[in-house]
Parts: C-alpha cells; structure tokens; sequence
C-alpha cells in the first residue's frame, strides 16, 4: 500500500483544509454630476463603454443628474481603470467637464 501519511494529506486536502475560492476585489466605477455635459453626450458614454441601451442608460444618466452620483458598473480592477480612462478622455476630446472615477467595493 502506499504511504499512508500521504493519503491523509490528501484527505486532509479534501476534507479539512478549507478551499481557495478567494477572487480579485471588485471595483465601483462611478459617474459624477457636474452642470454643463449634456445629457445626450453622457447617454452615448453609458451606451458606448458600458453596454447599456438607451432606457438603461437614460435611466442612469437621469439618477446621476438628480443625486449627484450613481455607481454605473463593478469590474476587475484593470477593466474599472481601463472603463474610467476611456470615458475620462471621451470626455476631454469633446470639451466637457464629465468626471468618471472607481472606488474598491
Ligand atoms: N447635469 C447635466 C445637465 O443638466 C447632465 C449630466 C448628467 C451631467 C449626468 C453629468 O454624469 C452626468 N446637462
């Protein structure tokens, strides 16, 4: 038979030793009022980075510009950054003050 210390480290494994189901940390992305960007500009943002149609993302925009704020999707760190990049040079190539940040969840 073969050594019994190693079929216990494998029972051990199976049954004692507590599974690693640790995942990535989730990260907010988040869109900011602000008192000049027009709502059809930050709809094409919603529609165009984050796959949303138009009544969800009329539905977000109108959320954000009554609140002040609103957490419009939650991502891996590196798809977050790349989503706030994204919207934040779209953003300036159009002249418009719209601020996208991230926050870990
Ligand atoms: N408050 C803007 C306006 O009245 C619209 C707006 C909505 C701007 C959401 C930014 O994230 C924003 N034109």
């Amino acid at each position: 038979m073969a050594n019994n210390n190693e079929n216990f480290e494998k029972l051990d494994t199976l049954l004692v030793s507590k599974p690693e189901t640790r995942r990535p940390p989730l990260y907010k992305v988040l869109l900011l009022n602000d008192d000049f960007t027009p709502m059809e500009f930050v709809i094409i943002v919603l529609e165009k980075f984050f796959g949303l149609n138009h009544s969800q993302s009329v539905e977000i925009m109108l959320t954000v510009h009554k609140k002040g704020i609103a957490v419009i999707g939650v991502f891996a760190f590196e798809i977050a950054e790349t989503k706030v990049t994204q919207v934040m040079a779209f953003a300036k190539a159009n002249q418009h003050p719209l601020q996208c940040t991230m926050e870990k969840e």
